[in-house]
């Protein structure tokens, strides 16, 4: 039987186990990245592995999200980062080059490399052929230490495509098109492969677009073949000699096939406050726009920003409306600067942001009281903006620069003539903003640079037999990270900093939550379907862990979420009967008696409800690995001793 080519990717870097659909399969990883808001966290993690070099083939840590300086506390975990960096063998990405996805693409991408990032964008690799997936940073920290990293075998699904886009029509419609029909749950325990003869239609930033916003659908990741496009843009980045085949087999067997034919899609919008809420534009109607925000990882291209540029050109943007546009890239916004299109924006009346995450993460731009703002971003989650009662569209670069001019959304096909987009042979290549890192002779004087803003993280105990605590917090389905650990300029800067991080656990949905963890100490969460969606945040198991979480009891979870939560010793257990979820109030005495038991002996594990005077039966999903983890009170202990 012929192989996709995920499976060929998982293939050739097995370690350990059986490549069947749902058992625990552990890769070897050549490549890391981490981004500054996880990263100081996975540095410190790292540190406290006691490894004193990478042992990746390479590994990059990028600073791009907390680039809002308001304090020094930022600044303060850049140089930490920095320090790290160049004493451990990583390269450092200075401020300022770009955000971690757009300029791993553009540099370091490998067609047929494992990468795990600390960002759970981090597939956006799979539109070049990497197999490129989101971790927790202890994860990140326990590979760029030469340990395995492991995921579930994933099925694999076929998005098949054909046709070819027609003009105005996007790759974010694409991936708007797949977050409709799978929503924002039907990705989970699956890797989306992109095949058939509309994939030689789409270049490489618009596939990785779509690979990038994969991530919403809860996938493992996305993933392209890596043809001759592939081999075209690594030799206009002057790396021709990256680039390797990767195709499926002819016999490639695939678990799930999707049909989308690229010349009916049309404009499409996610509505508040999901990505999958797709409607086409031209449904929705003209609403009043109040603010555009263009860039994010999702589409911050040197292609993205041309085609805005040229929307733009001569014209004036819409009074009511106030425009922000990100070039991804140091490299993207060179481009624009000697080209000419930058000026194009700045005519219009555009507001050039640094190359950086920026509004996609609540750094600045964050809307006026009930605003609409379009972003061309990739999660519209309830609050994310930094403000709680904005509505987000996510959208394209061509519906985004449209609305902007008109003031309400507007389907681009309005606009008339096609666009002509000339693509450059070449990039701009220069790489004077990474910092290679020291020898290792030299790395013996290099100092690691602590700010006083950095605490320790929270300590973990072993698992006890039995767990007796009050329901402290009873949530519905689709609970993301950005409820449990809200981001944002006024949180973001103290992620090296879990006590001051409690304060806002949940604050989006329960603003009590860390004063009732106080007062009980202890704790066990209920959640629905699908909880921890969104980003790899461990600050988002970490922070109930100081909070005194012990168990988190839900229909289901998402993959990178449930994987810190066992990262940290937190047990993730699901309900054998959804109804059960019914029978629970917030509140509610409950007790896992004999749990370490059940979980050793792999037997039916019970949840008494003692104020009601029930009982449920509960499911665990956990590799034997996963459970020694538990056991062990959290992977940083249990890997400690592993990898010496
Ligand atoms: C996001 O888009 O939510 C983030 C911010 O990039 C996160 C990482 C983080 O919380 O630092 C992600 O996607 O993993
Ligand atoms: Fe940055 Fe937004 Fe991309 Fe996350 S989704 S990496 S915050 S640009």
């Amino acid at each position: 039987m012929g192989l996709t080519v995920a499976q060929k990717l998982i293939k050739s870097h097995l370690v350990s186990g059986e490549m069947t659909v749902g058992s625990e399969v552990g890769l070897r990883i050549d490549q890391t990245l981490t981004q500054d808001a996880t990263g100081t966290m996975a540095y410190l993690e790292f540190e406290a592995m006691g490894v004193e070099r990478v042992r990746t083939e390479l590994s990059v840590a990028y600073i791009d999200h907390n680039t809002l300086q308001t304090g020094f506390e930022n600044a303060d975990d850049h140089r930490f980062i920095q320090s790290v960096a160049k004493k451990r063998g990583i390269r450092f990405s200075r401020p300022g080059n770009g955000i971690c996805h757009q300029v791993h693409l553009e540099r370091f991408g490998k067609p047929g490399k494992t990468l795990i990032g600390s960002d759970s964008h981090t597939p956006t690799g799979g539109g070049i052929g990497m197999l490129a997936m989101g971790a927790g940073g202890l994860d990140v920290a326990v590979a760029m230490g030469g340990g395995t990293y492991y995921i579930t075998m994933p099925k694999i699904v076929n998005v098949h495509l054909t046709g070819e886009l027609q003009p105005y029509v996007a790759a974010k419609d694409v991936i708007l098109e797949v977050l409709r029909i799978m929503t924002v749950k039907g990705g989970v325990g699956k890797i989306i492969e992109y095949t058939g003869e509309g994939v030689k239609t789409l270049s490489v930033p618009e596939r990785a677009t779509i690979t990038n916003m994969g991530a919403e659908l809860g996938a493992t990741t996305s993933v392209f073949p890596s043809d001759e496009i592939t081999k075209a843009f690594l030799k206009a980045q002057g790396r021709e000699e990256d680039w390797s085949e990767l195709k499926a087999d002819d016999d490639a067997v695939y678990d799930e096939t999707i049909e989308i034919n690229l010349s009916e899609l049309e404009p499409m919008a996610a509505m508040p406050h999901m990505p999958d809420r797709v409607k086409k534009v031209k449904e929705i109607g003209e609403i009043k726009v109040d603010q555009v925000c263009i860039g994010s990882c999702t589409n911050s291209s040197l292609m993205d920003m041309l085609k805005v540029a040229a929307i733009l050109r001569g014209k004036t943007v819409a009074p009511n409306v106030s425009l922000s546009i990100a070039p991804g890239s140091k490299q993207v916004l060179n481009m624009l600067a000697l080209n000419g299109a930058l000026s194009d924006m700045i005519s219009a009346g555009a507001r050039i942001l640094e190359s950086a995450c920026g509004p996609c993460i609540g750094m600045g731009q964050s809307p006026n009281s009930a605003g609409i703002s379009l972003r061309t971003f990739n999660r519209n989650f309830l609050g994310r903006s930094g403000t709680a009662d904005a509505g987000i569209y996510l959208v394209s670069p061509e519906v985004a620069a449209a609305s902007a001019l008109t003031g309400v959304l507007t389907d681009p096909r309005t606009l008339g003539e096609p666009l002509h987009i000339m693509m450059p042979d070449s990039f701009i290549v220069n790489d004077n903003m990474v910092e290679m890192p020291a020898s290792p002779e030299e790395a013996k004087d290099v100092e690691v640079l602590y700010g006083p803003n950095i605490k320790p993280f929270p300590t973990t105990t072993k698992m006890p037999e039995n767990i007796v605590a009050k329901a402290i917090l009873k949530v519905g389905d689709d609970i993301t990270t950005d409820h449990i650990m809200p981001a944002g300029a006024k949180i973001l800067p103290y992620r090296s900093n879990i006590p001051h991080l409690s304060q806002f656990c949940f604050a989006v949905c329960d603003k009590e939550f860390p004063e009732r963890c106080k007062a009980e100490g202890k704790g066990i969460i209920i959640g629905g379907a699908n909880y921890g969606q969104g980003s790899s945040r461990e600050h988002a198991a970490l922070v109930p862990l100081y909070l005194g979480i012990k168990a988190v009891i839900t229909k289901s979870f998402a993959r990178i979420h449930c994987a810190n939560l066992i990262n940290a010793g937190i047990l993730p257990l699901n309900f054998a009967n959804a109804d059960d979820y019914d029978r629970i109030d917030q509140g509610d005495e409950l007790a896992l008696n004999g749990i370490k038991s059940a979980i050793v002996n792999g037997e039916t594990a019970y949840l008494e409800n003692l104020t009601k005077g029930e009982k449920y039966e509960l499911k665990y999903d956990l590799s034997t690995r996963q459970k020694d983890i538990i056991l062990d009170g959290g992977l940083l202990n249990y890997t400690k001793e592993a990898i010496k």
